[in-house]
């Protein structure tokens, strides 16, 4: 999987599942991400839902891709991956089989009708936060802060409970 020029990117990837077998879920994101190229996966945490709260709790994970894919094609890889664990999409910030988003490309910032990079609210999120820290801890935030201090102000709240390492 090569973009025009070959060259390999680091990108982050935030997954998600609140419906169904949600461990079946993440487990069929690292197996086909890895076919996009190598990757690296943070422990799974068990979050509250944010934004739409009328859901079941949430398993949430962050994986490293280092991949040639360009940020479209990466895109339209992760939609097909999603919809083939029976994806539907209904309810803006509602429950999922499975999500799969760009979190962070390169140091790339990326504006398309369909795709922005870094994901516009993911400074915001505990459950995207958190699990970076474990692969990317001294990446800077916006405001100056690593992701590792960063998500000191997420844990202990509660809302984010440490699981285990599965890969
Ligand atoms: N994803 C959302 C909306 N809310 N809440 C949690 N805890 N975890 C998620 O992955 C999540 C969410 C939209 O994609
Ligand atoms: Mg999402
Ligand atoms: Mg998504």
């Amino acid at each position: 999987m090569h973009d025009l020029t070959g060259n390999v990117h680091q990108a982050y990837i935030g997954v998600g599942a609140n419906l169904g077998r949600r461990i079946d879920a993440l487990h069929h994101a690292v197996e086909h991400l890895s076919s996009l190229g190598e990757v690296a996966c943070s422990d799974v945490y068990e979050t509250a839902p944010v934004g739409y709260e009328d859901q079941p709790d949430f398993l949430n994970m962050v994986v490293s891709l280092r991949t040639a894919l360009a940020p479209l094609p990466l895109l339209e890889a992760l939609l097909r991956i999603e919809t083939e664990f029976g994806r539907e999409r209904s309810v803006r910030f509602g429950p999922r089989t499975l999500d799969l988003d760009i979190l962070l490309y390169d140091n790339r910032y990326v504006c398309y009708r369909t795709l922005q990079i870094p994901h516009p609210r993911m400074w915001e999120r505990g459950f995207v936060v958190v699990p970076l820290a474990h692969l990317a801890p001294s990446l800077k935030a916006p405001g100056g802060q690593s992701v590792a201090e960063l998500a000191t102000h997420f844990r202990n709240k509660g809302d984010i409970r440490h699981v285990g390492r599965f890969w």
